[in-house]
């Protein structure tokens, strides 16, 4: 037998994944993943994903009080919006929400898809009963847009993810008023001949740290029957987050388990929110195949290690 020196995954899974699937949603879909997490009010909340059977995506909200078990709520909490300039640009639906605790206020950041493209559209709630649209904030052909938690340097900063035609890297934009973004900068690309050489875009907010912001991202690398995702982490200067001063050379987690592996599209493990504890601990909530919810558990400490040394 061979004796592993490191775990293959420094995410260590739930053994009851998944937590949530299409049978805990009140109405009739095709799929639930990718939520976006947050704590609020000693809740544990997710905005879900979940492809309704016509195919389209809307947001919904599940409630636990421990991180593991949720309730989902009857009727999506966010649909497809019927007003303009919003309706146009989400006709095939909303998607991959990520939400930044923003001194009052929670922001989401999530997809607006429609037949020109996906563009990142942005969201703002005190109480997620009530959301309101603030605007699209960026041009067709970007998305993974995830907000960084306090201004620096007097702006609002945010990681993206532009489709340049030939790659698909992680940007950095910044703000004075969250509308108009701008000072756009790569500063974080693929890596060819790893697990992330095809794509890669941000996942959950930043997490700021001692070291320096950490990012949970996705990395996709492109194989001669379809797509691998898979997670990785990386660590931005904290006064200057466009500088990348670590990355974790192997993934945190890559699909294994058969709900990773099988679904509606294979082997995917997609996030968009952690939830990092006051004891060091990170509840990191993934999607599943584009099927399924599951979530998984590791130290923010050897987050932080994996992008500084040589060992992963
Ligand atoms: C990406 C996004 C995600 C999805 C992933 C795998 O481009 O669309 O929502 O989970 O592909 O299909």
């Amino acid at each position: 037998m061979h004796l592993h020196k490191y775990p293959q995954d420094i995410v260590r899974r739930f053994e009851e994944n998944p937590i949530i699937d299409r049978d805990d949603i009140p109405f009739n879909c095709n799929t639930v993943f990718n939520a976006g997490a947050v704590k609020y009010k000693d809740e544990y909340l997710l905005l879900l994903r979940v492809e309704t059977l016509e195919g389209r995506s809307c947001l919904v909200l599940a409630k636990s009080p421990n991180g593991y078990d949720f309730e989902v709520e009857e009727e999506p909490v966010m649909d497809i919006s019927k007003e303009e300039p919003f309706a146009t640009y989400e006709k095939r639906g909303i998607e991959d929400p990520r939400i930044t605790l923003f001194e009052d206020r929670y922001y989401i950041f999530y997809t607006a898809y429609s037949k020109y493209g996906p563009r990142i559209a942005l969201a703002e709630t005190k109480d997620f009963k009530n959301i309101k649209r603030l605007g699209l904030v960026s041009q067709p052909g970007n998305k993974d847009a995830v907000l960084f938690p306090r201004k620096i340097n007097g702006l609002f900063v945010r990681f993206d993810r532009p489709s340049t035609g030939s790659t698909a890297d992680m940007w950095i934009s910044y703000s004075p008023d969250l509308i108009y973004w701008g000072n756009s900068k790569v500063v974080m690309e693929i890596r060819p001949g790893f697990w992330d050489s095809n794509k890669i875009g941000a996942g959950a907010a930043p997490i700021e740290t001692r070291e320096g912001w950490l990012e949970i991202y996705h990395g996709v690398k492109g194989t001669g029957t379809g797509r691998i995702y898979r997670l990785g982490c990386a660590l931005f200067d904290l006064e200057d987050p466009s500088r990348l001063i670590g990355r974790s050379k192997i993934p945190i987690i890559s699909p294994r388990e058969l709900y990773e592996r099988t679904g509606d599209v294979p082997n995917v493990i997609f996030t968009c929110g952690a939830i990092l504890e006051e004891n060091g601990e990170v509840k990191l909530y993934y999607g599943a195949a584009d099927t399924c919810i599951c979530v998984g558990t590791c130290q923010l400490e050897d987050l932080i290690e994996s992008c500084r040394s040589s060992l992963y």
